[in-house]
């Protein structure tokens, strides 16, 4: 009995290391087993892109430069003031146009025309606003249709040529030329003339070297003051001419 007990033992021994064997040797094989080896994903070849030919970019057709026609200068001894564009500080109403006052009167080609039906006298500043300042300064401007060499400047007091009563040019003034509008430089200039006082209508003839300029200007720096001192200090003049050189 003692001998089966034994036997019995040494069998269920036996069975348990089979069995610790088999599981040793599972184990074993497991860690020993090969990894499956997945396959990088072999990427499928792209092929190159095909380049589309790209057409040589036409040159967009340029224009031939349109070149400012220059126009022709103006003929020496050319009254250029004729057409040029005029502004001026100040002015009377539209109401002052049937007595011969108005802007475009100062250049165009007329002095003292007292027709009825259409009077021309000149340029004149507003009248009754400046009652107490001769030395408000007043100016008349002309835009030359084109850079112009100019060489002389005519500033006739209204009357001319017959002296018809007071004339009313300012007493003092200058005479500018600018190439820009901007810049001005004096060119001829009247200090304290008394053309007004003496009613003399005589022309202001200023010649100078010839000057290419844009712009001309009168700079009034000294008004006369009317006998009418309701109409106060004023700036009149019938006629501006500026020749080219
Ligand atoms: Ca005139």
């Amino acid at each position: 009995m003692k001998n089966y007990r034994i036997a019995r033992k040494a069998a269920v021994l036996t069975l348990v290391m089979v069995l610790l064997a088999a599981m040793v040797l599972t184990a074993c094989k497991a860690k020993t087993e090969t990894p499956v080896v997945t396959e990088a994903p072999t990427e499928e070849p792209t092929e190159a892109p095909t380049e589309v030919p790209t057409k040589a970019p036409t040159p967009a057709p340029t224009a031939a430069p349109t070149e400012k026609p220059t126009k022709a200068p103006p003929a020496s001894g050319t009254n250029v003031a004729l057409k040029a564009d005029v502004e001026v500080s100040s002015t009377t109403g539209l109401t002052h146009v049937q007595w011969g006052w108005d802007v475009g009167y100062i250049n165009d080609g007329r002095y003292y025309d007292v027709d009825p039906d259409d009077p021309s006298v000149g340029w004149t500043t507003a009248v009754g606003v400046n009652t107490d300042d001769p030395e408000q300064e007043e100016w008349v401007l002309f835009t030359l249709e084109q850079d112009t060499s100019i060489n002389k400047i005519i500033v006739y007091p209204v009357g001319y040529p017959n002296a018809t009563g007071g004339n009313f040019c300012p007493e003092s003034f200058k005479i500018e030329v600018s190439a820009d509008g901007k810049e001005y430089t004096t060119i001829a200039e009247v200090v304290d003339n008394t053309r007004a006082a003496d009613k003399d209508s005589t022309p202001f003839t200023f010649e100078f070297d010839a000057v290419t300029c844009r712009y001309v200007r009168l700079l009034a720096t000294k008004l006369y003051r009317v006998p009418s001192p309701a109409d106060g200090y004023l700036c009149q003049l019938a006629e501006i001419e500026i020749y080219a050189a």
